[in-house]
C-alpha cells in the first residue's frame, strides 16, 4: 500500500480551461517552486476534455500537458481518471494513471486505510456504465477520428456553457448508497472522491471540493486533509 505523505495534494474537478485555470495556475506555482509538494493527487476532471488516442484535443491542452509530463519527472503523480479525462496512460507515462476500472485504490494515510476514486463509479446506473465502456475503447476513440474536430468543437461548446456548480439536495442519500459499496470491496477508515464538486466531509466521506467551484484543493496536514484555497 503506498503512503499519502504530508503536504501532499488533492486536486479535483479543475473543469480546465472552460471554468478558470486555477489548475494552470497551481502547477506553474510548483514549476516555479513557490510551493513544494511530494505527491499530487490529480481526482480526475481536471481538464474539462482530455482522452487518449485523439490528436486534436491533445494540442489544445498542451500547454498543462506539456506542464504535467515535466513536474511529474520529480514529483508522484497519481492521476483517477474521471468523466470528463480518461484514457491517460499513454500521455502520462510518468504518472500512475488509475482507470475508472482500476479504482477504487486503497492508499495509507498515517495508520488509517483511504479508499480514493474520482466518484463516478457506483451508485449510478447500467446505462452510465454501457457510456464508460464505449468511450474509453480504443477501438471507438479511433472509429471517431475521422470526425474528431467536428464532435470535439460542438462538445466543448456545450462543456463551456454547462452550470458545474449546483449544490447537491439530496447528497447525504447518495453518499449512502456509495459507502454501502465501498463496504462490499473492502473495509477503510476513509473514502475520499471528488466528481460532486461539493467539498464536504460526511462521516468518513470526504467530498472534495472542486478547483473550478470553490477554488480549494485538499492538502495533507499531520494525517488529515485540510480543504484550502492557495494564493501565489
Ligand atoms: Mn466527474
Amino acid at each position: 500500500m503506498i503512503a499519502i505523505e504530508e503536504d501532499a495534494l488533492f486536486i479535483a474537478d479543475s473543469h480546465y480551461p472552460h471554468h478558470g485555470d486555477a489548475f494552470l495556475v497551481l502547477l506553474l506555482a510548483i514549476e516555479r517552486g513557490s510551493i513544494s509538494v511530494p505527491q499530487v493527487f490529480l481526482m480526475g476532471d481536471n481538464f474539462d476534455l482530455l482522452f487518449g488516442h485523439n490528436s486534436y484535443i491533445l494540442e489544445k491542452n498542451q500547454q498543462v500537458i506539456t506542464l504535467l509530463l515535466t513536474l511529474s519527472h520529480s514529483i508522484d503523480f497519481y492521476y483517477f481518471e474521471g468523466n470528463h479525462d480518461f484514457c491517460l496512460a499513454n500521455i502520462f507515462v510518468d504518472m500512475k494513471v488509475y482507470s475508472r476500472d482500476a479504482q477504487p485504490i486503497v492508499f495509507a494515510l498515517g495508520t488509517q486505510k483511504v479508499a480514493l476514486s474520482h466518484g463516478d463509479k457506483y451508485a449510478t446506473g447500467w446505462g452510465y456504465n454501457l457510456y464508460c465502456l464505449l468511450l474509453r475503447n480504443r477501438f471507438t476513440l479511433t472509429l471517431l477520428a475521422p470526425f474528431q474536430q467536428m464532435i470535439i468543437d460542438h462538445r466543448l461548446g456545450k462543456l463551456s456553457q454547462k452550470k458545474i456548480c449546483d449544490t447537491f439536495y439530496t447528497f447525504e442519500k447518495r453518499v449512502s448508497q456509495i459507502l454501502a459499496s465501498y463496504d462490499k470491496v473492502e473495509k477503510v477508515d476513509w473514502v475520499i472522491e471528488g466528481h460532486f464538486h461539493q467539498g464536504r466531509i460526511l462521516g468518513k466521506y470526504i467530498s472534495l471540493p472542486s478547483q473550478a467551484c470553490q477554488n480549494k484543493i485538499g492538502i495533507v496536514k499531520e494525517d488529515k486533509i485540510v480543504f484550502q484555497t492557495l494564493s501565489f
